[in-house]
């Protein structure tokens, strides 16, 4: 590690205290983070902007990205090809993992139904009824598990169906599927569109940028309509739709006095295991036995996310914070699933004789401890994984300390609790929030999600661009680790109304929600795709996703996922920005092609910007462009909300 006073000030590197301090202790006690290795390692230039290609042993060819039609690979592909294939791949890997998340919930699914998994039950027989009958499925009169079984089987087609359209694309609005049926690029499903991304993208074959594109769509929309809705499905079905519920965040969420167990990754499964487990009057002894006063159980990233609004779990941060957390000396064990798991969680968890626990078979880290969770048993794996935090309890040496700070927020917004929430449950419909964006007191909406990014300060770009759209009267939605950036910043309580402008003020003010809307993990971006599907369905905003007001951002974006989710929502219809770096060569054809050409065939399009303040500048100016092609751009002129008006929202 470099001398601490070469090291880059924690204060420029993340705005979250909490890390900020944690960053200070592990400087102190000479532990790296993955924060000092984004100083020491800068990023190659040309990998930077994509413009080299590795996929045969001709190469690796480099192209020049300052004038990149300079040369072509040795076999002439040129900078078009080679960039459009990379994303194509960063999209097929990010497909592949949220699809096969979601296959992973459909097996569970399959387990419960067959009666092979005891441990979990069918919680919301209402949604299960309700994704049945929007696949066409028979639900009257007819025994749950029965539906239940055409359910799975209807699903199951979303990832194996080999021709066709994937089922739950009956949910999309009629124009923005004629869009894509035109374009020839509705999913069949999800294994298929893979398959056939990698298979275009290999030496040789695929070698037009534009149709590239098409199947790049094709294989992102096999994700949102497909493997994440089907995620954030299931979930809902076995574990409960989430409904608003108020949550404590931030690292101060730790209990010096208690075994603390961070669950990170991002199965649901893992979580609500452990729930059970911590709840065992056997395990709760044994923690008072050995001096504490219980277990404390905290989320971090998705895992933390699905599950915060389910059962009020606390969280302690998002991907930035995971390395951080356990420089506190306070976390007794971390036990982790899949995706976004630093290799690095091992070296610093044995730094602090934090228990390191990997449990999912697809996701092993070399040297660290694995206890297999098996859908079967899972209390097997979580029973054994208190067992092992309480003896670390029992047995703490390193030096503890908590960083103090906690937020309370409101959290677990479903879009079908959006439904409820305005309208009452006599008139549940998104027609107050379509009203209120005809009448100008909301401008429009826009989604915020994704990661943070070493390179990137912590949370900024998060917290400053949700500050700028509220304040400028655009309802903001949320998910990944961009929600907690936001909760730890305090914008999700209805007291953030304070910070919005006049007329979504009065709407929170009138509703009783925070202008900040947290929807849950990535793979709950699917709830943005309905409630864009649900605002063209209620009428008076356009006939496609393309004709809303609405915009998308992922501003410290890193994961492969998050182009994916990118790439969907662009399809779908959404401007979509994203910050700090785009993983393409500048001034080429494909840059054209995503940034303007896309639009003009009734897709969205994508946008860059580095700064918050241009992000929110660029998603206001789209969101005014639509009201204006939509006839509702009169100036929005302050109406106040009158009693009549309360009473219909
Ligand atoms: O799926 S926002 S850093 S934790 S990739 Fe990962 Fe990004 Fe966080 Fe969850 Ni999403
Ligand atoms: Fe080079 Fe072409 Fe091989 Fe890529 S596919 S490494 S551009 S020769």
């Amino acid at each position: 590690m470099a001398k601490l006073k070469d090291l880059i000030r924690p204060e420029d590197i993340t705005t979250c205290d909490s890390t900020q301090q944690m960053i200070h202790k592990a400087r102190k006690d000479g532990v790296e983070l993955f924060f000092d290795r984004a100083e020491n390692m800068r990023p190659c230039p040309i990998g930077n902007e994509s413009a080299c290609c590795k996929h045969c042993s001709m190469g690796p060819c480099r192209l020049n990205t300052k004038d990149p039609y300079s040369r072509v690979g040795i076999c002439g592909a040129t900078i078009d090809t080679i960039v459009a294939r990379n994303f194509g791949r960063m999209v097929a890997a990010g497909t592949a993992a949220h699809t096969d998340h979601g296959m992973a919930m459909l097996d569970l699914f399959r387990g419960v139904i067959d009666g092979t998994v005891k441990d979990f039950e069918i919680k919301d027989p209402v949604k299960l009824r309700e994704v049945a009958e929007s696949l066409d499925i028979e639900t009257e009169g007819r025994p749950l598990k029965e539906v239940a079984m055409d359910l799975y089987k209807a699903l199951e087609l979303t990832y194996t169906q080999v021709e066709g359209e994937i089922p739950l694309v009956k949910r999309v609005p009629k124009k923005t599927l004629e869009t894509w049926r035109q374009e020839g690029i509705v999913p069949r499903g999800a294994m298929r569109e893979i398959m056939e991304m990698m298979h275009r993208t290999a030496m040789g074959v695929d070698q037009d940028y534009e149709n590239l594109t098409k199947q790049i769509s094709r294989t992102a929309l096999a994700d949102g309509w497909g493997g994440s809705m089907v995620s954030t499905d299931i979930s809902d079905i076995l574990f409960g739709t989430p409904s608003p519920v108020e949550v404590e965040v931030d690292m101060g969420v730790l209990k010096e006095d208690f075994v603390n167990i961070i669950v990170h990754g991002h199965e649901p499964i893992l979580l609500e295991a452990m729930i059970v487990s911590a709840g065992a009057p056997s395990l709760k002894r044994m923690a008072t036995d050995a001096g504490a006063k219980g277990i404390n159980l905290v989320g971090m990233c998705c895992s933390g996310l699905d599950v915060l609004s389910r059962h009020g779990i606390p969280h302690a941060g998002n991907f930035s914070s995971t390395e951080a957390v356990l420089v506190s000396g306070a976390v007794d064990a971390m036990t982790v699933d899949i995706q976004c798991i630093k290799q690095d969680l091992l070296r610093v968890s044995e730094c602090y004789d934090t228990m390191f626990i990997t449990t999912n078979y697809r996701a092993k880290i070399e040297g660290a401890m694995h206890i297999e969770m098996n859908e079967h048993s899972p209390l097997d794996c979580t029973d054994e994984i208190i067992i092992k935090a309480i003896s670390r309890y029992k047995n703490r040496s390193k030096t503890i300390q908590i960083p103090k700070r906690t937020a309370k927020g409101i959290h677990g917004f479903s879009h079908e609790y959006i439904k409820y929430m305005l309208g009452g449950s006599f008139r549940s419909g998104y027609e107050p929030l379509n009203d209120n964006i005809i009448n100008g007191r909301i401008r429009g909406a826009a989604g915020v999600v994704g990661c943070t990014n070493p390179r990137s300060k912590q949370d900024f770009s998060h917290v400053e661009l949700v500050k700028e759209l509220i304040k400028n009267d655009v309802l903001v939605v949320q998910t990944g680790c961009s929600q907690m950036a936001l909760a730890k910043a305090g914008l999700t309580t209805p007291g953030a109304a304070a910070m919005a402008g006049p007329g979504l003020a009065e709407v929170c003010e009138t509703v009783g929600i925070p202008p900040v809307l947290g929807l849950g993990a990535c793979v709950d971006n699917s709830r943005i795709l309905m409630i864009l599907a649900e605002m063209v369905k209620t009428g008076g905003l356009g006939e496609a996703i393309a004709d809303l007001p609405v915009a998308g951002c992922a501003p410290e974006w890193m994961s492969e996922k998050a182009i994916a989710i990118g790439q969907y929502f662009v399809a779908s219809g959404v401007f979509t920005v994203f910050g700090h770096t785009f993983p393409i060569t500048k001034g080429t054809r494909f840059e054209r092609h995503l940034f303007e050409e896309l639009e003009g065939k009734g897709f969205g399009k994508w946008g860059f910007a580095s700064d918050p303040i241009e992000m929110a500048r660029q998603m206001i100016a789209h969101i005014d462009k639509k009201r204006q092609q939509l006839g509702i751009d009169k100036v929005r002129e302050r109406v106040l909300v009158d009693m009549a008006d309360r009473r219909a929202l």
